[in-house]
Parts: structure tokens; sequence; C-alpha cells
């Protein structure tokens, strides 16, 4: 009688393992998941750049949203001339809830900063 309960349960056990390893072979890679969904989000607001600094995978889209009431315009440094990485520039100001994305292809520490009002400053970390 015991040794016929032990059976069940080990019967019961291998089943169950068995549907576990089967779900996990179903599960999407980790590294696939992310690789097609990689995005990162920057507001302007009165303040500045929320977060100032930023650290991204390459290939990373980042979305610069302006949500202050005055135009803004996010740009490569150095200013004026925006040559540090120039595709990073939008070309032209931001009105208010207008939003620009632009994907990172090239490490490194880019540093950037609002075109109309170039004292406020951030930094993108591309690794
Ligand atoms: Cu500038």
């Amino acid at each position: 009688m015991k040794a016929k309960v032990i059976l069940s349960l080990a019967v019961i056990l291998v089943i169950a393992a068995a549907l576990v390893w089967k779900t996990k072979k179903n599960e999407p890679k980790p590294e696939t998941a992310l690789s097609s969904t990689q995005q990162a989000g920057v507001m302007m607001t009165t303040s500045g750049f929320e977060p100032a600094e930023l650290k991204i995978k390459n290939g990373t889209t980042v979305t610069f949203l302006n949500q202050d009431s005055k135009p803004r315009w996010p740009a490569s440094a150095p200013h004026p001339t925006h040559t540090d990485y120039p595709e990073f520039d939008p070309k032209q100001a931001l009105t208010s809830g207008q939003s620009w994305s632009f994907t990172f292809e090239e490490a490194g520490e880019w540093r950037y900063h609002d075109h109309l009002n170039p004292t406020v400053k951030g930094t993108i970390t591309v690794e």
C-alpha cells in the first residue's frame, strides 16, 4: 500500500517536471525580447531634462517629450554647431506637448543641451 502511494507521487512529480520544462522551453529568450523593445524617455520641463543623465544600450530609441509650456530643442554638444553627434538634433524646436525620438547607434558619452537655452544640459551614455 505504501509503495503504491510513493509510486503515484513519483509519477505525479515526473509529470509536473515535464510540464514545467515544456513551459520554460516555449518562453522567448530574454535577449530577443529586449532587442526589439529598447526604449527610454527624457522629459523636458521647466527644471530641465529629466533624467539629466541617462545610460542606455546601443540601439536604444530615446523619446524626448516637451512637457514645458515653452518650446524646447534637445541637441548634441557643442552649442551652436552640434557637431559631436550631428544626427542627435531634431533640427527644429519641439513645441509644448510635442515629442521627438532618436535611436542612438554610436557608443559614447553624448553631452547635449537645450538649443534655445544652452545652459540646460544633459548627458546620454551609450554602452
Ligand atoms: Cu545648440
